[in-house]
Protein backbone atom coordinates (compact mmCIF):
# COMPACT_ATOMS: atom_id res chain seq x y z
CA UNK A 1 0.00 0.00 0.00
CA UNK A 2 0.95 3.27 -0.65
CA UNK A 3 2.84 5.54 1.87
CA UNK A 4 0.56 8.51 3.03
CA UNK A 5 2.63 11.57 3.15
CA UNK A 6 2.72 14.90 3.84
CA UNK A 7 5.66 17.27 2.40
CA UNK A 8 6.47 20.36 5.08
CA UNK A 9 9.04 22.46 3.05
CA UNK A 10 10.46 26.20 2.71
CA UNK A 11 10.04 25.31 -1.07
CA UNK A 12 11.86 28.44 -2.80
CA UNK A 13 14.58 29.45 -0.77
CA UNK A 14 16.90 26.29 -1.42
CA UNK A 15 16.78 24.90 -4.73
CA UNK A 16 16.04 20.60 -3.53
CA UNK A 17 12.83 21.38 -1.93
CA UNK A 18 10.96 21.66 -5.64
CA UNK A 19 13.23 18.20 -6.10
CA UNK A 20 11.33 17.06 -3.08
CA UNK A 21 7.93 17.88 -3.93
CA UNK A 22 8.49 15.97 -7.76
CA UNK A 23 9.57 13.07 -6.41
CA UNK A 24 6.82 12.94 -3.79
CA UNK A 25 4.34 13.81 -6.64
CA UNK A 26 5.91 11.13 -9.02
CA UNK A 27 6.15 8.60 -6.79
CA UNK A 28 3.55 5.72 -7.11
CA UNK A 29 5.05 3.96 -3.81
CA UNK A 30 3.86 7.36 -2.04
CA UNK A 31 -0.04 8.80 -1.90
CA UNK A 32 0.55 12.59 -1.07
CA UNK A 33 -1.68 14.04 1.39
CA UNK A 34 -0.57 17.06 0.88
CA UNK A 35 2.12 19.98 0.84
CA UNK A 36 2.28 22.78 3.73
CA UNK A 37 4.39 25.14 3.63
CA UNK A 38 6.87 26.92 6.50
CA UNK A 39 9.57 29.60 7.02
CA UNK A 40 9.42 33.18 5.71
CA UNK A 41 6.53 34.53 2.82
CA UNK A 42 4.47 31.73 3.29
CA UNK A 43 2.33 32.72 0.55
CA UNK A 44 5.48 32.77 -1.88
CA UNK A 45 6.37 29.72 -1.23
CA UNK A 46 2.51 28.39 -1.42
CA UNK A 47 2.54 29.57 -4.85
CA UNK A 48 5.67 27.75 -5.94
CA UNK A 49 4.47 24.22 -4.21
CA UNK A 50 0.93 25.10 -6.22
CA UNK A 51 3.10 25.62 -9.73
CA UNK A 52 5.64 22.39 -9.06
CA UNK A 53 2.58 20.18 -8.09
CA UNK A 54 0.42 21.51 -11.75
CA UNK A 55 3.63 20.64 -13.51
CA UNK A 56 3.69 17.35 -12.36
CA UNK A 57 0.25 16.95 -13.32
CA UNK A 58 -1.52 16.93 -9.51
CA UNK A 59 -3.87 19.49 -9.49
CA UNK A 60 -5.54 17.51 -6.39
CA UNK A 61 -2.90 17.56 -3.96
CA UNK A 62 -3.43 19.76 -1.79
CA UNK A 63 -1.48 22.73 -0.30
CA UNK A 64 -1.58 24.39 3.23
CA UNK A 65 -0.04 27.44 3.98
CA UNK A 66 2.20 27.08 6.67
CA UNK A 67 3.58 29.47 10.20
CA UNK A 68 6.34 31.58 8.49
CA UNK A 69 7.38 33.21 12.02
CA UNK A 70 9.48 31.06 13.28
CA UNK A 71 8.69 30.56 17.36
CA UNK A 72 12.00 31.85 18.06
CA UNK A 73 14.14 33.81 15.57
CA UNK A 74 14.18 35.49 12.56
CA UNK A 75 13.04 34.19 8.95
CA UNK A 76 15.18 34.92 6.11
CA UNK A 77 14.53 34.92 2.66
CA UNK A 78 17.06 35.17 0.07
CA UNK A 79 15.32 36.84 -3.01
CA UNK A 80 15.69 34.20 -5.42
CA UNK A 81 12.81 32.01 -4.62
CA UNK A 82 10.59 30.88 -7.46
CA UNK A 83 13.22 32.09 -9.74
CA UNK A 84 12.54 29.95 -12.92
CA UNK A 85 9.59 28.06 -11.32
CA UNK A 86 6.86 31.05 -11.38
CA UNK A 87 6.21 32.84 -14.23
CA UNK A 88 4.48 36.38 -14.06
CA UNK A 89 1.14 34.67 -15.11
CA UNK A 90 0.96 32.25 -12.49
CA UNK A 91 -1.49 32.24 -9.66
CA UNK A 92 -2.34 35.49 -9.41
CA UNK A 93 -5.55 35.43 -9.85
CA UNK A 94 -6.12 32.22 -7.99
CA UNK A 95 -4.90 31.71 -4.43
CA UNK A 96 -4.10 28.26 -5.12
CA UNK A 97 -3.87 26.96 -1.43
CA UNK A 98 -6.27 25.60 1.06
CA UNK A 99 -7.85 28.86 3.86
CA UNK A 100 -7.31 25.71 6.79
CA UNK A 101 -3.43 26.40 8.18
CA UNK A 102 -0.86 23.99 7.83
CA UNK A 103 -0.58 22.36 11.38
CA UNK A 104 -4.50 21.92 11.57
CA UNK A 105 -3.73 20.31 7.85
CA UNK A 106 -0.98 17.65 10.01
CA UNK A 107 -3.19 17.32 13.12
CA UNK A 108 -6.52 16.63 11.00
CA UNK A 109 -4.92 14.37 8.16
CA UNK A 110 -2.85 12.11 10.72
CA UNK A 111 -6.00 11.94 13.85
CA UNK A 112 -8.02 10.44 10.22
CA UNK A 113 -5.45 7.87 9.43
CA UNK A 114 -3.99 6.56 12.59
CA UNK A 115 -0.69 4.97 12.40
CA UNK A 116 -0.33 5.34 8.72
CA UNK A 117 0.54 9.20 8.00
CA UNK A 118 4.42 10.12 7.38
CA UNK A 119 5.35 13.55 7.58
CA UNK A 120 8.66 14.64 6.01
CA UNK A 121 9.98 18.08 7.33
CA UNK A 122 12.32 19.95 4.56
CA UNK A 123 12.58 22.97 6.83
CA UNK A 124 12.00 24.70 9.99
CA UNK A 125 9.82 22.50 11.85
CA UNK A 126 7.64 25.56 13.25
CA UNK A 127 4.78 23.78 11.51
CA UNK A 128 5.31 20.28 13.31
CA UNK A 129 5.73 21.39 16.64
CA UNK A 130 2.58 24.09 16.87
CA UNK A 131 0.81 20.92 15.72
CA UNK A 132 1.95 18.96 18.33
CA UNK A 133 1.16 21.65 20.71
CA UNK A 134 -1.72 22.21 19.77
CA UNK A 135 -3.05 18.31 19.66
CA UNK A 136 -0.05 16.19 21.58
CA UNK A 137 -1.96 13.12 20.53
CA UNK A 138 -0.73 13.15 16.98
CA UNK A 139 2.13 11.38 18.49
CA UNK A 140 0.38 8.52 19.27
CA UNK A 141 -0.95 8.52 15.86
CA UNK A 142 1.60 9.82 13.09
CA UNK A 143 3.24 6.93 11.43
CA UNK A 144 6.82 9.01 11.87
CA UNK A 145 8.31 12.37 11.14
CA UNK A 146 11.08 12.13 9.28
CA UNK A 147 13.49 15.25 9.68
CA UNK A 148 16.08 16.67 6.86
CA UNK A 149 18.14 18.33 9.82
CA UNK A 150 21.06 17.77 12.06
CA UNK A 151 24.89 17.38 11.96
CA UNK A 152 25.81 14.20 13.49
CA UNK A 153 29.46 12.98 12.05
CA UNK A 154 31.18 16.64 10.85
CA UNK A 155 32.96 14.99 7.40
CA UNK A 156 36.11 16.31 7.00
CA UNK A 157 37.80 16.22 3.84
CA UNK A 158 41.37 14.29 2.18
CA UNK A 159 42.62 18.90 3.20
CA UNK A 160 41.29 18.47 6.29
CA UNK A 161 38.39 21.23 5.47
CA UNK A 162 35.17 20.38 7.45
CA UNK A 163 32.17 19.93 4.50
CA UNK A 164 29.81 19.78 6.95
CA UNK A 165 28.48 22.69 8.28
CA UNK A 166 28.23 23.55 12.04
CA UNK A 167 25.74 26.45 11.44
CA UNK A 168 23.10 23.60 10.49
CA UNK A 169 20.60 25.39 8.46
CA UNK A 170 16.59 23.94 9.51
CA UNK A 171 16.39 23.35 12.76
CA UNK A 172 18.74 26.76 13.57
CA UNK A 173 15.79 28.41 11.68
CA UNK A 174 13.52 27.83 14.57
CA UNK A 175 15.39 26.72 17.48
CA UNK A 176 12.58 26.57 19.80
CA UNK A 177 10.74 24.38 17.53
CA UNK A 178 13.84 22.27 17.03
CA UNK A 179 13.71 21.70 20.36
CA UNK A 180 9.84 20.89 21.10
CA UNK A 181 9.71 18.75 18.35
CA UNK A 182 13.45 16.82 19.82
CA UNK A 183 12.22 16.50 23.05
CA UNK A 184 8.64 15.31 22.03
CA UNK A 185 7.18 11.57 22.21
CA UNK A 186 6.49 12.08 18.42
CA UNK A 187 8.28 9.15 16.24
CA UNK A 188 11.45 10.72 15.10
CA UNK A 189 13.80 9.79 11.86
CA UNK A 190 16.65 12.35 11.39
CA UNK A 191 18.51 12.91 7.95
CA UNK A 192 21.76 14.76 9.03
CA UNK A 193 23.12 16.84 6.41
CA UNK A 194 27.05 14.76 6.47
CA UNK A 195 24.45 12.53 5.08
CA UNK A 196 22.99 14.33 2.06
CA UNK A 197 26.07 15.51 1.20
CA UNK A 198 27.23 12.47 0.14
CA UNK A 199 24.69 12.73 -2.59
CA UNK A 200 25.09 15.24 -5.38
CA UNK A 201 23.24 14.67 -8.79
CA UNK A 202 26.55 13.56 -11.06
CA UNK A 203 27.03 14.97 -14.01
CA UNK A 204 25.89 12.33 -16.30
CA UNK A 205 22.27 12.44 -14.18
CA UNK A 206 22.18 16.26 -15.06
CA UNK A 207 22.91 15.05 -18.53
CA UNK A 208 20.29 12.62 -18.45
CA UNK A 209 17.88 15.63 -17.46
CA UNK A 210 18.74 17.92 -19.97
CA UNK A 211 18.15 15.83 -22.67
CA UNK A 212 14.46 14.89 -21.40
CA UNK A 213 11.40 16.49 -22.96
CA UNK A 214 8.99 15.14 -19.83
CA UNK A 215 7.67 18.34 -18.77
CA UNK A 216 9.16 17.92 -14.76
CA UNK A 217 12.46 17.12 -16.75
CA UNK A 218 12.07 20.22 -18.01
CA UNK A 219 11.17 22.58 -14.71
CA UNK A 220 13.88 20.75 -13.25
CA UNK A 221 16.52 21.34 -15.86
CA UNK A 222 15.47 25.48 -15.78
CA UNK A 223 16.24 25.07 -11.69
CA UNK A 224 19.18 23.91 -12.76
CA UNK A 225 20.25 26.79 -14.46
CA UNK A 226 19.95 28.84 -11.86
CA UNK A 227 21.21 26.66 -9.17
CA UNK A 228 25.08 27.38 -9.02
CA UNK A 229 24.94 31.13 -7.69
CA UNK A 230 22.33 29.98 -5.62
CA UNK A 231 24.08 28.16 -3.71
CA UNK A 232 26.64 29.69 -3.05
CA UNK A 233 25.26 32.82 -1.96
CA UNK A 234 23.14 30.34 1.08
CA UNK A 235 26.39 28.62 1.62
CA UNK A 236 28.49 32.28 2.18
CA UNK A 237 25.29 32.98 3.97
CA UNK A 238 25.54 30.38 6.86
CA UNK A 239 29.11 29.40 6.98
CA UNK A 240 29.66 26.44 4.64
CA UNK A 241 32.85 26.51 2.65
CA UNK A 242 31.97 27.55 -1.23
CA UNK A 243 34.23 24.91 -2.28
CA UNK A 244 32.10 22.15 -1.47
CA UNK A 245 28.97 23.65 -3.61
CA UNK A 246 27.23 20.68 -5.05
CA UNK A 247 24.12 19.93 -6.37
CA UNK A 248 22.94 18.00 -3.02
CA UNK A 249 19.96 16.26 -3.22
CA UNK A 250 18.77 16.49 0.74
CA UNK A 251 15.52 16.63 0.59
CA UNK A 252 14.34 14.21 -2.43
CA UNK A 253 16.52 11.71 0.02
CA UNK A 254 14.32 12.25 2.97
CA UNK A 255 11.22 12.46 0.97
CA UNK A 256 12.08 8.69 -0.61
CA UNK A 257 12.82 7.34 2.64
CA UNK A 258 8.76 7.75 3.77
CA UNK A 259 8.74 4.55 1.59
CA UNK A 260 12.02 3.19 1.64
CA UNK A 261 14.32 3.60 3.99
CA UNK A 262 16.85 0.57 2.54
CA UNK A 263 17.96 3.73 0.79
CA UNK A 264 20.20 4.12 4.04
CA UNK A 265 21.86 2.21 6.93
CA UNK A 266 19.78 3.76 10.17
CA UNK A 267 20.47 3.63 14.04
CA UNK A 268 18.75 4.56 16.95
CA UNK A 269 20.33 6.97 18.81
CA UNK A 270 19.74 9.72 21.30
CA UNK A 271 20.20 13.40 19.88
CA UNK A 272 20.05 16.25 22.05
CA UNK A 273 19.14 19.57 20.58
CA UNK A 274 21.40 22.03 22.68
CA UNK A 275 22.85 25.08 22.56
CA UNK A 276 26.57 24.44 22.58
CA UNK A 277 29.40 26.61 22.87
CA UNK A 278 30.31 26.53 18.69
CA UNK A 279 33.42 27.47 17.42
CA UNK A 280 32.92 29.32 13.52
CA UNK A 281 36.08 29.36 12.07
CA UNK A 282 35.34 31.19 9.02
CA UNK A 283 34.28 34.03 11.81
CA UNK A 284 37.14 33.61 13.98
CA UNK A 285 34.45 33.40 16.74
CA UNK A 286 32.84 31.33 19.39
CA UNK A 287 28.75 31.59 19.59
CA UNK A 288 26.92 30.20 22.28
CA UNK A 289 23.30 30.45 20.29
CA UNK A 290 23.54 27.94 17.60
CA UNK A 291 21.54 24.65 18.50
CA UNK A 292 23.50 21.37 17.94
CA UNK A 293 22.41 18.26 17.42
CA UNK A 294 24.55 16.16 19.55
CA UNK A 295 24.77 12.47 20.46
CA UNK A 296 24.28 11.27 23.96
CA UNK A 297 24.55 8.33 25.67
CA UNK A 298 20.58 7.83 26.52
CA UNK A 299 18.12 6.02 25.65
CA UNK A 300 17.53 6.46 21.76
CA UNK A 301 15.14 9.04 20.85
CA UNK A 302 15.05 8.71 17.15
CA UNK A 303 15.90 6.42 14.35
CA UNK A 304 19.00 8.33 11.66
CA UNK A 305 20.36 7.73 9.18
CA UNK A 306 24.13 7.00 8.74
CA UNK A 307 25.02 6.28 5.55
CA UNK A 308 23.59 6.12 2.04
CA UNK A 309 23.45 4.19 -1.18
CA UNK A 310 24.98 7.10 -3.27
CA UNK A 311 24.34 5.93 -6.94
CA UNK A 312 21.25 3.98 -6.02
CA UNK A 313 19.39 6.54 -4.70
CA UNK A 314 20.44 9.26 -7.41
CA UNK A 315 19.74 7.18 -10.36
CA UNK A 316 16.17 6.49 -8.99
CA UNK A 317 15.46 10.18 -8.44
CA UNK A 318 16.96 10.69 -11.96
CA UNK A 319 14.54 8.17 -13.35
CA UNK A 320 11.25 9.68 -11.92
CA UNK A 321 12.37 13.09 -13.35
CA UNK A 322 12.50 11.88 -16.64
CA UNK A 323 9.39 10.06 -16.16
CA UNK A 324 10.79 6.87 -15.97
CA1 LIG B 1 14.42 22.79 2.47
Amino acid sequence: MATKLIVDTDIGTYYDDAFAVLLAARSPEIDLLGVTTVYGDTDLRSRIARKVLDVAGRQEVPVARGIGRPISGHALMFGFEGQNILEDSDGVQDQGWLDEPAPNFLIRHIMDHPGEVTVVTLGAVTNVAVAYLMEPRIAQHVKEVIMMAGVIVPIVDQKGVRRSPVEEYNFNNDPTAAQIVCRSDLPKTLVPIDVTLQIPLRPDQVETIRASSDPVARLVTGILDVWPPQERQIYLSVGIPTEHTGLWLHDPLTVALAHDKSFCEMTPLHISAEFAPTPIERDLLERNDILRTIPRKLEPNMDVAVTVEADRFTDHFTDRMVGR
